[in-house]
């Protein structure tokens, strides 16, 4: 079994049940458990501005799929969840990305392990940071000093959305 991080964001359709689905679909993988959830919080859209809004979450899985699978298995979640693929950054009902695996690092055409743009993305470590403030990416650094050096401004955490315990 190997630990794997996994980020969620949407802002198109109904993003709040889209991530809580989301979540419900992986703890349903093969020989995968969902060890631990984030809250859930709005974040101001990075990369391409004129959009709404994003959701944003984060997982730990605990899986025996290996990286190539998980990252099958998330595309198709979002495929389920009406995923479009058009502009790169821009809107989505759905985005799920394999943040981490522990002891994996791998660059092919399909997969960048450790995800390479978790350090300069706040929507990404905020919650990453309820579930992992310790985890440690090789490469990056540690999640809670990332998010300490990280422009919060605008992210809010939605309380009412205490998923983590
Ligand atoms: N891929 C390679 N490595 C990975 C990995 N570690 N995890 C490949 C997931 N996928 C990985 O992904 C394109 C391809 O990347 C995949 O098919 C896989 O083979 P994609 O999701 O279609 O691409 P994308 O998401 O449009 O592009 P990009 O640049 O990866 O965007 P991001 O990083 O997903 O960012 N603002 C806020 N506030 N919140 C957000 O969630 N998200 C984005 C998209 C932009 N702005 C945002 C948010
Ligand atoms: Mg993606």
């Amino acid at each position: 079994m190997t630990a794997a991080y996994v980020a969620l964001g949407g802002n198109l359709g109904d993003p709040r049940r889209q991530l809580l689905e989301a979540m419900d679909a992986l703890a349903h993988l093969p020989g995968t458990r969902v060890l631990r959830r984030s809250r859930l919080y709005r974040t101001p859209p990075w990369g391409v501005l004129e959009q709404p809004p994003f959701l944003n979450a984060a997982v730990l899985l605990d899986t025996d799929l290996a990286p190539q699978a998980l990252l099958d298995a998330l595309l198709a979640i979002e495929q389920r969840a009406g995923r479009v693929r058009a502009e790169r950054n821009g809107p989505r009902t759905l985005d799920l990305d394999l943040l981490h695996m522990d002891d994996v690092q791998l660059d092919d055409e399909r997969l960048t392990l450790p995800h390479p743009r978790i350090a300069e993305r706040a929507f990404v470590l905020l919650p990453l940071n309820d579930i992992a403030p310790d985890l440690r990416l090789p490469g990056q650094g540690r999640v809670a000093d990332l998010l300490a050096a990280a422009d919060t401004q605008g992210c809010e955490c939605l309380i009412e959305d205490r998923l983590a315990e």
